[in-house]
């Protein structure tokens, strides 16, 4: 059998996602979700400039080999760009493998380890008044997992809220927007949305804040502290991961859950996050991190580590992803929950998928491959728009971590 075509479909239905599909020489094909937030096309020019020519003619069932012909053979190694083009290589090659198999990519990896995958929803609320309404919301549609983020008074905008409730789409069209950011104001503001949504919905839910990188380590210490009577089930992206050892100063100093990873594209970016036990969840998903082969090796080593998996799950990573993370999310026997921001109407007609949300679970049916497809018809009446995540200044107009 040998991989007979290869291409990129590039799409906007309301976002941009970039896919890959692999054709082979009997007639079975297979998707890849290649989608690199703001960098869409960074991705498809090294697909189709330097990686498709040298996968031609190649067998598709040796994913292995072609993972490490990918890795190992590009010389400089790693990067979100990098392997977010092997991810989608690899994640297109499980596809093709499972309908080879007439079996879902989940009983390739072992089978079932759960029924369904618990996922988290997103609140957000301009004002914390707002935001409750959104949990309250959430829960009556089955959520048993929350995030939840909210407006910051003082601040005209602050990331992960929108401008109307429960809409949020972080890339723009047209240049980066800049937003003012304030430390302080967020630090004393948080800790007392956490207090009113307790109040309104008690302790059943599970409740998670994105902290998304804003933070020093003992700024994340302090409000990891403050939040300690809340029970969050999480707080993510405390701190800027590049310094895994800045974690041990947050463990220092609070018991709240931490989950991070997914801005990481390989086991290196976790390696001592993990073995140390800095943090409680890794979030490394399978179209940023060398797709489904190299985050079974994330997964596994996290598992040794009493670490658990939160993969990301945020609207810019498109339903191959989503199809594949609960394909994984199903065998991982170190799960730990999935973020699931749905996708517009749109989109889900793009990429007719067999997962589906019922009672705060992701389920799905039995489909050989990923589960997943793409209309290309539909796909390509809608092109590519240039878009942009936002960037953060402080108020004094320095550079900060949006
Ligand atoms: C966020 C994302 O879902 C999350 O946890 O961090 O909204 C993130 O900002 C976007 O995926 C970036 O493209
Ligand atoms: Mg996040």
């Amino acid at each position: 059998m040998k991989i007979e075509r290869l291409q990129t479909i590039v799409t906007c239905p309301g976002r941009n996602f970039v896919t890959v599909k692999i054709e082979t020489d009997q007639g079975v094909y297979g998707l890849g979700d290649a989608t690199l937030n703001g960098r869409e096309l960074a991705v498809k020019s090294y697909l189709e400039d330097h990686v498709f020519p040298c996968l031609v003619g190649r067998d598709p069932r040796n994913i292995e080999d072609i993972w490490q012909y990918l890795y190992r053979g590009a010389y400089w190694r790693r990067g979100p760009v990098t392997m977010t083009a092997i991810a989608a290589i690899d994640m297109a090659l499980w596809d093709i493998l499972g309908k080879l198999a007439g079996m879902p990519v989940y009983r390739m990896l072992g089978g079932k380890s759960r029924q369904g995958l618990m996922v988290y929803g997103h609140a957000t609320g301009r004002d914390h008044a707002e935001a409750v309404e959104e949990v309250q919301r959430h829960i009556e549609q089955g959520y048993k997992a929350i995030r939840v983020q909210s407006g910051v008074p003082g601040l005209e905008k602050v990331y992960g809220v929108g401008k109307a409730a429960g809409q949020y789409e972080p890339a723009q069209k047209g240049l980066p927007i800049e937003e003012a950011w304030d430390t302080a104001l967020y630090l004393r503001h948080t800790p007392e949305l956490f207090r009113k949504v307790r109040e309104a919905v008690g302790f059943e839910p599970h409740l998670l804040h994105d902290a998304h990188h804003r933070l020093t380590p003992m700024e994340a210490g302090r409000l990891g502290k403050d939040l300690e009577p809340y029970r969050l089930f999480w707080l993510e992206d405390a701190t800027p991961a590049e310094n895994q050892e800045a974690f041990r100063l947050i463990r220092q100093h609070t018991t709240t859950p931490l989950a991070v990873g997914e801005v990481f594209n390989s086991i290196w970016d976790c390696k001592d996050l993990i073995q140390q036990q800095l943090v409680d969840y890794i979030r490394a998903t399978i179209v940023h991190a060398g797709g489904i082969t190299h985050v079974r090796r994330i997964a596994d080593f996290a598992a040794l580590h009493q670490v658990r998996t939160g993969f990301h799950g945020a609207t810019d990573l498109s339903p191959v992803c989503m199809a594949a993370a609960v394909n994984f999310g199903l065998w991982a026997p170190n799960f730990g929950i999935q973020e699931l921001m749905p996708h517009n109407a749109l989109t889900d007609e793009v990429f007719p998928h067999s997962y589906r949300f019922e009672d705060g679970y992701l389920v799905m049916d039995d489909v050989p491959g990923l589960g997943v497809d793409i209309d290309e018809a539909l796909a390509c009446q809608y092109p590519y728009e240039r878009a942009y995540l936002p960037v953060a200044r402080l108020r004094d107009g320095s550079m900060w971590n949006w």
